[in-house]
């Protein structure tokens, strides 16, 4: 039987003619390589697959339960935050644990509605979880969790490590199981959680994602990175803070950034505690009560209370302890902070619109919006990108020299129609962030310019600028990579050239 793919449901054009590429070779490949391309076939038409990845305790599943707006993914300890969940759009909420065979069993949610933090079997048998929910997010994208590298729990690093295409086969082939390969297949972009410092190998886990089969590395197309936990960033500790958590985290991000750059298109703080807190339901109107009571406090009993979580829950007070470690629970010491800042400045102030303030505190707006131009925005490139990665893959493991080249060839002719140049362009800024041609500096800049923004404006490092002057410089830098390409470029600077030499040239076309 043959997979297809409505054609309705594909993310774009780019995502279209590597369906139509992917079913004009099925027949004419072997049985294996067919089945392969089924599956391209069939991720092609599903969500655009985002996994969440960083250490453990980096705060990856208290994200993705802000971002899911449930409080679904089980957080802090258990055996659950050791496997890898893909939460699916489902129209009815479902959980299934799958075996390293492909067996699959369905699990009731816990009581409170998320996945119960033990699941009853056998653990080292577990290849992964699937959760269907009816959140209207997951109809965008679909989200994976990961147990994060750094456990001291090697089964933990070994499976998120298969999921982020960094574990090395070690016959050298890739010859992962189904379950497995389909997992690192699934990932084509990457939402990756740092907290305060960002450490060597978190650049390293980073440069090993590899969506799809391995040959396509994590760059600002389709990676951003959040500074998570930005509440817990004292801001002493940062130069140009003036005492402001806020501010000494979002400059803390912007040097992470640098650090992290070109591999991520960004660093967003974000404090995900209470973004899960305030879109998860999980913050109530007792809890606002509560709140109530301590803005009512004299300055310096709060002020002493405030300065360490167990002084907070210890000390001497009308609001029970059990309450107020349930605060600290949802919202950390700055996040009741936060809260009691309004109460006071308004004490009218309902428990909806402190839940609302409290979003607006968390930063995940900035985070969503991010997410949303950086990820579904290109999801069409994207995904046509991995696919296309994923097809050379497996036309390369088949071993029939024919069959890949007859799948090199038709791609080489999919490649060089005009409406595939999108695909280009991401290639080419692939292998100028991944370093697979070399490129001064500067060039590399203007590459990752062009080919990571999504307006003209920004494209052409003019942001703002009149129509006429925008057609100006790009029919300029048209002129330029054009003549860099024929004269001084080593032949692989030459192909990125042409490339950037005509997605100037479509630009100028687009203004004129
Ligand atoms: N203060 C604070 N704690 C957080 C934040 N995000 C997560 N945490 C806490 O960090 C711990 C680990 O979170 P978890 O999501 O399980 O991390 P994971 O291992 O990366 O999935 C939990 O106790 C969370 O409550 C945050 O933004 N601020
Ligand atoms: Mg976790």
């Amino acid at each position: 039987m043959t997979a297809t793919t409505d054609q309705g449901r594909l993310a774009g054009p780019l995502s279209v003619s590597v369906a139509n590429l992917c079913r004009r070779l099925q027949p004419q490949v072997s049985a294996r390589t067919a089945a392969g391309f089924a599956e391209v076939l069939r991720r092609l038409g599903a969500p655009l697959q985002v996994a969440v990845a960083g250490r453990i305790k980096s705060g990856k599943s208290t994200l993705v339960n802000a971002l899911i707006g449930r409080r679904v993914a089980p957080t802090d300890v258990g055996e659950c935050t050791r496997l890898v969940t893909r939460f699916q759009y489902g129209t009815v909420d479902r959980i299934e644990v799958v075996f390293a065979g492909g067996y699959k069993q369905v699990l009731p949610f816990a009581p409170d509605g998320s996945i119960p933090a033990e699941l009853g079997v056998d653990i080292s048998k577990v290849s992964h979880i699937e959760a269907y929910l009816t959140s209207a997010v997951l109809q965008d994208m679909t989200v994976i969790d990961t147990p994060g590298l750094g456990s001291l729990d090697a089964a933990s690093v070994s499976r998120t490590e298969q999921l982020l295409g960094a574990a090395q086969n070690e016959e050298g082939g890739d010859e992962l199981d189904e379950t497995s390969r389909s997992a690192v297949a699934g990932a084509e972009a990457v939402l990756y959680v740092v907290t305060q410092g960002v450490r060597a190998d978190d650049q390293q886990a980073l440069a090993a994602f590899t969506a799809a089969t391995a040959s396509r590395e994590a760059g600002p197309v389709n990676a951003i990175a959040v500074l998570n936990k930005a509440d817990t960033v004292p801001p002493e500790s940062v130069e140009g803070s003036d005492g402001d958590v806020w501010r000494a985290a979002s400059i803390l991000a912007e040097k992470q950034g640098l650090l992290l750059k070109p591999r991520v298109a960004d660093v967003l703080p974000v404090i995900g505690l209470i973004a899960e807190s305030a879109e998860s339901g999980n913050f109530t109107s007792a809890d606002a009560d509560a709140l109530r009571a301590l803005s009512a406090l004299d300055d310096a009993t709060l002020e002493t209370m405030l300065m360490a979580a167990d002084i907070f829950t210890s000390w001497d007070c009308d609001v029970p302890a059990g309450t107020r470690l349930r605060l600290l629970e949802k919202l950390d010491l700055y996040g009741i902070r936060r809260a009691i800042d309004a109460l006071r400045a308004d004490e009218t102030i309902t428990a909806g619109a402190l839940r609302r303030l409290l979003l607006a505190t968390s930063g995940l707006d900035a985070v969503r919006a991010r997410l949303n131009t950086v990820f579904a925005a290109r999801a069409d490139g994207i995904k046509a990108a991995a696919a296309l990665a994923s097809i050379t893959a497996l036309a390369h493991s088949s071993g029939d020299p024919a069959e890949r080249q007859r799948v090199h060839d038709a791609i080489e002719v999919l490649l060089a129609k005009p409406e595939a140049h999108q695909l280009r362009l991401l290639e080419a800024l692939t292998l100028v962030v991944a370093g697979a041609v070399d490129m001064p500096e500067d060039l590399a800049e203007e590459v990752l310019r062009v080919g990571s923004n999504a307006g003209v404006d920004e494209q052409l490092g003019l942001p703002g600028a009149a129509r006429p002057e925008l057609a100006a410089h790009a029919l300029e830098r048209a002129g330029w990579w054009r003549s860099f390409a024929s004269f001084g470029a080593t032949p692989a600077q030459s192909r990125v050239a042409h490339v950037v030499h005509r997605a100037y040239f479509l630009i100028w076309q687009q203004l004129r």
